[in-house]
């Protein structure tokens, strides 16, 4: 199938399209690079809405809760799962199927779960290809659910328009620990499983976190909901809170997505010229062999980037 067909039939929204684009996507074939050429210009209508944490926490719940709310007030929703740890356990897989279940019989809701292939940067890339699919698709929502806040994670999460960082009660250590990634990410705090004993403890410690910083005026102070994904709990209150933010960035969101391209164009750019130079620029073998010279001193890295660079540049 051409890319033309192809996107006609995901601007159709027609779910076998979509599952097909998205394979490209991962596979990262070229045929998947000419399809976001082709949809390109039609995407940009859909609000990201990125859900990260540690394993267990409950964002899947989460999801599938938000989900279910959106799709009754009237929004299309893709789902895109990210889980770096489930290539061998297959844990989050299993629990998407049981989820998909529940939308199966429902077009407005299309989900979809990608395992790590080794490379978190590449997933990332792949994960907001698939966002800008169910866009073209005519999603109204995109939900990107993402375990952990480690750079990577960092990366897939700001793909989204809004970040909700989950936690559970009782893991206060770890977000002492993750504190500075945290708070770049976090628009919204969601304290997860409500119902188990020290919740409040929990969004307390956030909260002093988050009077260590001098909020400006009109400043965006992230929100702390309490809910509990099993029953509901909360989540009206969490989709309110993502309204508030969307209506409080609605006036940046042109900024948010410049800075969004300006990360994506620097990846690419940077992997294109790096790509070029192992397999046009140096004959096979020599960047092993110059990481050895590095390695045993023969050469600093500075003069052999020098003259990488040079010898890239004269061709
Ligand atoms: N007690 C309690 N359990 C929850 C809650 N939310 C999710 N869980 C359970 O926590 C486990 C992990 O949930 P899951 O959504 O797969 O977590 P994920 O790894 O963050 O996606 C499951 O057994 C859920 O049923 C909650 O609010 N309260
Ligand atoms: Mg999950």
């Amino acid at each position: 199938m051409t890319a033309a067909t192809l996107s006609a039939r995901v601007f159709e929204g027609d779910p076998r399209a979509i599952a097909r684009a998205i394979s490209l996507i991962e596979d990262e074939s070229p045929a998947g690079a000419d399809l976001v050429r082709t949809i390109f210009s039609r995407t940009g209508r859909a609000y990201l809405i990125g859900v990260t944490g540690p394993p267990g926490a409950g964002k899947s719940t989460l999801v599938d809760r938000l989900t279910a709310e959106l799709r009754a007030a009237g929004q299309t929703v893709g789902v895109v799962a990210v889980d770096p740890t489930s290539s061998f356990s297959g844990g989050a897989i299993l629990g998407d199927r049981v989820r998909m279940q529940a939308h199966a019989n429902d077009p407005g809701v299309f989900i979809r779960s990608m395992a790590t292939r080794g490379h978190l940067g590449g997933l990332a890339r792949a994960t907001s290809e698939v966002a800008l699919v169910f866009d073209a698709a005519g999603k109204d929502i995109v939900l990107i659910e993402t375990v952990g806040v480690g750079q990577d994670e960092i990366d897939i999460v700001r793909t989204a328009d809004v970040s909700i960082v989950t936690v559970v009660p009782g893991s206060g250590d770890e977000v002492q620990a993750l504190k500075a990634g945290i708070m770049e990410i976090a628009d919204i705090f969601v304290v997860n499983k409500a119902d188990r004993e020290g919740a409040d403890r929990m969004a307390a410690s956030i909260e002093a976190m988050l009077s260590l910083h001098a909020f400006t005026d009109g400043e965006w102070r992230p929100p702390i909901i309490k809910t509990e994904a099993t029953t509901g709990k909360g989540v009206t209150e969490l989709i309110a809170a993502i309204e508030r933010f969307r209506a409080h960035t609605a006036a940046t969101q042109g900024s948010r997505r410049r800075s969004r391209a300006e990360w994506r164009m620097r990846e690419l750019l940077a992997e294109r010229f790096l790509r070029h130079v192992e397999t046009q620029v140096l004959p096979a073998g020599e960047f092993d062999r110059t990481l050895e010279r590095i390695a045993s001193r023969e050469v600093d890295p500075y003069t052999a980037v020098d003259d990488i660079f040079s010898r890239a540049l004269n061709r």
